[in-house]
């Protein structure tokens, strides 16, 4: 496909740190727009989806904070994101912490019938109210995609699961809670934690998901969480867990999954520009881009 159509979700709403709605800004401050446009014949900047920002994030819920307000807005970015898929073109979603995904994924995953997903984060994000604990939805959205916790954030446009445990890949896990634990083992669900990273290194890794995913899917999303990279390379997030993926194994691992031709829809998410140091993070995020789209040096 060589159509590009950008949107940004600026949502921060998921968790407790203000800041994350500039993701988006900042990504497009560190030329993202530019970046991409010549290695796709067409592209486009749909611009962000109005996400609003109480001064005083009411929290409905201690065990679900803000859900009302963030399934709102997943609607309106699974419909976005429904429509750009139908305009035959790639749907790159600019964050926003990470409860976006739910949107995203509601919006992509109506167009394939098996959409296998890269989760590339430090965390599960499969809590659920009753084993998080902390209360905020960025850490819910890949569970809410597989159809457990609360409904509003499950049935998106109107279908649950959005996925199927045994098409999703996570990358890059070093900080799991015990109820996501009992998920992953219950479900079966493939992780490459940093423990298997640093032992097989990221070729194999990136090797055995390309591999696990072909020829069980119609259609693959990656879900980048920046968190996922080592604060070091990453500074600009909202939960940094040292000891994450390096600058140079996350442009091995777009790299490869560039070659694969496997990706259909991607989004980056959790850039906080005010934690970030001279926008290092979203410019990260920019070039990670570019490998996952194919730039070449020679
Ligand atoms: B992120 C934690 N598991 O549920 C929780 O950044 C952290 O989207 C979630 O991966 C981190 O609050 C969510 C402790
Ligand atoms: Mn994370
Ligand atoms: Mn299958
Ligand atoms: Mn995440």
């Amino acid at each position: 496909m060589k159509k590009l159509t950008i949107i940004g979700m600026p949502m921060d709403l998921g968790q407790m740190r203000r800041g994350v709605d500039m993701g988006p800004s900042a990504i497009r401050y560190a030329g993202v727009f530019e970046r991409l446009s010549t290695l796709f014949s067409s592209i486009e900047d749909w611009g962000d989806i109005s996400v609003g920002r109480p001064e005083t994030i009411i929290d409905e819920q201690s065990n679900l904070r803000n859900l009302h307000l963030i399934a709102e807005k997943n609607q309106r970015l699974a419909e976005m994101v429904d429509k750009i898929i139908q305009s035959k073109s790639f749907p790159l979603v600019l964050g926003g912490d990470h409860s976006i995904a739910i949107g995203t994924l509601a919006g992509v995953s109506k167009h394939y019938k098996n959409l296998g997903v890269i989760w590339y984060d430090a965390h599960g994000d499969l809590n659920t109210a009753e084993t998080s604990p902390s209360g905020n939805i960025h850490g819910m959205p890949l569970a809410a995609s597989l159809g457990y916790g609360h409904e509003l954030l499950t049935n998106l446009l109107g279908t649950s699961p959005k996925i199927k445990p045994e098409h999703v890949v996570i990358i890059g896990a070093r900080s799991l809670d015990e109820g996501e634990r009992k998920l992953i083992k219950e479900l079966g669900i493939k992780v490459f934690t940093m423990h298997e990273i640093d032992r097989l290194g990221m070729t194999k890794v990136m090797e055995e998901t390309i591999e696990y995913l072909k020829d069980h899917t119609d259609g693959v999303h990656l879900s980048l969480d920046l968190d996922g990279l080592d604060p070091n390379d990453a500074p600009g997030v909202g939960t940094p867990v040292p000891g994450g993926i390096s600058y140079r194994e996350s442009h091995l691992a777009m790299e490869m999954l560039a070659e694969s031709g496997l990706i259909t829809s991607a989004e980056f998410v959790e850039v906080n520009p005010i934690l970030d140091e001279r926008n290092k993070t979203a410019s990260l995020a920019v070039a990670l881009m570019g490998s996952l789209f194919g730039e070449k040096l020679l």
